[in-house]
């Protein structure tokens, strides 16, 4: 018997870029093939198949598509909702809806879960000889809570039990942890982890193993220069246990990292070399990194010409990352291309805005970036006010 252990997919738009968001689909739809190929008999996924909770109906139409290919190929998939599966006001998982429609099996449906002042009792799934079962990730910090009263319904009979989780837990480093690793439940042989991007195999626990296959795709720029491989595990097991788990590099995109120090450099000196730099090439992704106190002023600097001339000869992406680099007025607030979401989010926290005053400034910040009129805007801000009063009662 085999299986496939993948997390963080991540579909729909991650990135403001047409073609990295079709490569965040192309990478489900590597996985979907690498399924029906090797025949597996069904798939365990981590959390977080979608980057939202309200998915755009393109991410919804794709999902459908390539879910409803692995229903055809006779594979099931089974999942616990991510932190970013649960839509913002939602008691509810948009993954719900696609267990709903027998496209996947979602192991934390109410029929799964028995939730009491004393215990959270979990109920699991046999299928081919594996016990299958897991706990969803949280929005925010994950409430320990849950793992202290969890109680499982184990079938002791099964070849292979498997738990699934979505946090990241003490063993990857205390400052990520949203748990520590002993509070995972014991007796199981397969942990399949996920919320962790980058991969990181073989944790030993108990009598098991935990694994993270990390994300399908680069969710950011830090992603892109520090994980260079993107995959997922593919494991087989028979009546003695796992026999042998073997890690599926995924296809990515070809990388061309820059990082070049401006120091006692004029602007147009560091536009030549970075000219320079760039060779034609097939769609490759260009991350440049420029550092150091250059001379004049970071303005004079051509980052949208740079740009057009790395699109010209092939570039399909291009991230020009001037977060490290100062000019002699020195005082301009350090920017950085990729992942304005976060650097907006840090700002509102340090103004001590709360995590939902913090989702609603980013409703209203897209919706203005996507040139929204203000019909539109009000409409979104009503919609989730509506969302925040039904969390509240
Ligand atoms: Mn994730």
């Amino acid at each position: 018997m085999k299986f496939i252990h993948i997390g963080d997919t991540h579909i729909g738009a991650v990135y403001k870029n047409e073609t990295r968001n079709e490569d965040v689909k192309d990478s489900f739809r590597q996985v979907v093939d690498s399924a029906v190929r090797e025949g597996v008999d069904f798939i365990v996924h981590a959390g977080d198949l979608f980057n939202e909770g309200n998915p755009s109906l393109d991410a919804l139409l794709f999902a459908t598509d390539q879910l409803n290919k692995l229903k055809t190929a006779g594979i099931k998939m089974f999942i616990v909702p991510g932190s970013h599966d649960v839509g913002i006001g939602e008691k509810d998982s948009i993954l719900e809806l696609f267990d709903r429609n027998g496209l996947l099996v979602n192991l934390n449906s109410k029929r799964y879960i028995k939730n009491s002042e004393e215990s959270f009792k979990l109920y699991g799934e046999t299928y081919k000889n594996a016990f299958i079962c897991g706990v969803q990730g949280k929005r925010s910090r994950v409430e320990n809570d849950i793992f202290k009263r969890l109680s499982i319904d184990i079938d002791s009979d099964a070849w292979i039990k498997i738990f699934i989780f979505h946090h990241t837990i003490s063993a990857l480093g205390e400052q990520f942890k949203d748990l520590d690793t002993e509070s995972l439940p014991k007796d199981f042989d397969y942990y399949a982890a996920g919320h962790w991007h980058g991969h990181k195999d073989g944790i030993k626990y108990d009598r098991g193993i935990i694994q993270y296959p990390g994300s399908t795709e680069y969710c950011d720029e830090k992603e892109i220069v520090d994980n260079p491989n993107r995959g997922f595990y593919l494991i087989e097991y028979d009546n003695n246990g796992i026999r042998y788990i073997e890690y599926k590099i995924l296809k990515t995109r070809q990388k061309d990292i820059f990082e070049l120090s401006a120091s006692g450099r004029s602007a147009d000196d560091i536009n030549d070399e970075i000219l320079s730099k760039l060779t034609q090439n097939d769609g490759k992704i260009l991350v440049v990194k420029i550092t150091g106190k250059m001379l004049g002023k970071r303005s004079e600097l051509n980052i949208a010409g740079i740009r057009r001339a790395a699109n010209a000869i092939g570039y399909s992406y291009s991230s020009i990352n001037t977060a490290k680099l100062t000019d002699n007025d020195d005082v301009s607030i350090a920017t950085q291309e990729v992942d304005l979401t976060r650097i907006e989010a840090d700002f509102l926290k340090q103004r001590n805005y709360n995590a939902e005053q913090i989702q609603l400034a980013k409703i209203l910040i897209d919706a203005m970036e996507n040139g929204m009129d203000a019909h539109g805007i009000k409409k979104k801000a009503e919609e989730w006010f509506e969302k925040y009063d039904n969390k509240r009662n």
